[in-house]
C-alpha cells in the first residue's frame, strides 16, 4: 500500500529535456559532462568538435534531467555547417528548457554588440517560447571578476533569458546554483529513463567518439574535421570473460589524409588506436581489441548522403 509520503514523492517528481546551446568552444560538452557527472562528450580546445546531439542524463531522487548537448552554433549554410545547425536547432525545438553559453572571458574583451551570432540565437531561442537560462561559462579565466558585472547586466536588459549565471564548468563554480536554476523550471513529470542510465545512446557510440577524440588530440588542424570513425562491429561475445572486440574504420577525405593518418611505418595508426583502446577500456571496464583502419570517403563532407552513411544524422529523422 502507498502512503501518503510516497505519494508525495511521486507528484514531486520533475523530468524534462535541457538543450545546451552557445557558439563552438564555449565549453558546451564540458557543462553537460559535469552536470551529468560522466563522460558524455568529447571535449578538445578546438571549436566544432560536437557534431550529433549528444544526451546525458543526470538522475537524483527527486528529479531526472536530460540533457541534449549540440553542435556549434555557427553561421554559413552548407555542408557540415548547415548539418550542425540543423542538429542544434532540433534539440533546442525538442527541450523544455534551454541553456545556452558564452565564453564569458572572450566576450569581457569585446563589445556586447559585436555578439551578432549570439544575440540572433538568443532572439530565436526567445522567439521559441522555452524558459532560457544564460551560462556565461569559463568565469575562472577572469582574473578580475570586474567585467562579468556589465556582462550580466546587458544580458539581463535584453531580457532573452530568465536568468544569468556565471559559471566555470571547467572548475564547478556556479554550476550547482545553475542546476538548482534548472530544476525549479522542469515541468513535474515521471521519469523516461531507469534511474541508473546516463544516456540513452549505445556503448557503440560512444567508442567512435573516443576514437575521434583521440584524432583532435593527434592529428593536425584540419584533419579531424575532415575525418569520420565508424565503428564496424562491436563484438561482445567475449564480455563475461572480459573482453570486447571492435572493428572501427576513419574515414578521411583524400589519399593524402589518409597517408598521415597512417603515418610512417604504420606508427600514427598505432599510436591513435593504442590511446584510443586505453579510452575505450576503461569506458566499458573490459578489455578491448581494437583492429582500426583507415579509408577514403572522397569529399564526404560535402556529400549528404556520406555524411549519414558516416555518423552525421539528426537522431530525430
Ligand atoms: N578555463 C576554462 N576552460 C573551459 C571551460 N569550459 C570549457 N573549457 C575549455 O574550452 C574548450 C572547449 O570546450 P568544449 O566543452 O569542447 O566546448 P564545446 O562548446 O562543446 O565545443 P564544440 O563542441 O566544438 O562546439 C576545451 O579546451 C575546454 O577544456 C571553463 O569553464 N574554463
Ligand atoms: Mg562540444
Amino acid at each position: 500500500m502507498k502512503t501518503n509520503r510516497d505519494r508525495e514523492a511521486k507528484s514531486a517528481f520533475k523530468c524534462g529535456f535541457v538543450a545546451v546551446a552557445g557558439r563552438p568552444n564555449a565549453g558546451k560538452s564540458t557543462l553537460v559532462n559535469r552536470l551529468v557527472g560522466e563522460e558524455v562528450a568529447i571535449v578538445t580546445p578546438k571549436p566544432q568538435t560536437t557534431r550529433n546531439r549528444i544526451t546525458g542524463i543526470r538522475n537524483d531522487p527527486d528529479t531526472q534531467v536530460i540533457f541534449l548537448d549540440t553542435p556549434g552554433v555557427i553561421d554559413g549554410a552548407r555542408g557540415m555547417n548547415a548539418y550542425l545547425m540543423k542538429t542544434a536547432r532540433a534539440a533546442i525545438a525538442d527541450a523544455d528548457i534551454v541553456v545556452y553559453l558564452l565564453d564569458a572571458a572572450a566576450a569581457a574583451r569585446r563589445p556586447a554588440e559585436a555578439d551578432t551570432v549570439d544575440l540572433a540565437a538568443a532572439e530565436a531561442i526567445a522567439a521559441g517560447g522555452r524558459p532560457a537560462l544564460l551560462v556565461l561559462n569559463k568565469a575562472d579565466l577572469l582574473s578580475d571578476k570586474g567585467p562579468l558585472l556589465p556582462l550580466t547586466d546587458a544580458w539581463s536588459r535584453r531580457g532573452f533569458f530568465k536568468e544569468v549565471f556565471p559559471v566555470s564548468a571547467a572548475d564547478g563554480a556556479g554550476v550547482d546554483d545553475l542546476y538548482a536554476a534548472i530544476r525549479s523550471l522542469l515541468p513535474a513529470a515521471e521519469r523516461l529513463f531507469p534511474a541508473d542510465q546516463w544516456s540513452d545512446l549505445p556503448e557503440k557510440f560512444f567508442v567512435s567518439e573516443i576514437i575521434r577524440g583521440e584524432l583532435f588530440g593527434h592529428l593536425r588542424e584540419e584533419l579531424p574535421y575532415s575525418s569520420a570513425v565508424v565503428v564496424e562491429s562491436f563484438d561482445e561475445t567475449g564480455r563475461e570473460e572480459g573482453v570486447v572486440r571492435i572493428h572501427a574504420t576513419i574515414h578521411v577525405e583524400k589519399n593524402s589524409q589518409r597517408g598521415i593518418v597512417i603515418g610512417k611505418g604504420g606508427a600514427m595508426l598505432k599510436a591513435i588506436g593504442i590511446s584510443a583502446r586505453q579510452a575505450a577500456e576503461r569506458f566499458l571496464g573490459a578489455r578491448v581489441h581494437l583492429m582500426l583502419r583507415a579509408a577514403v570517403s572522397r569529399n564526404w563532407t560535402r556529400d549528404e548522403r556520406e555524411m549519414r552513411k558516416l555518423g552525421c544524422f539528426d537522431r530525430q529523422e
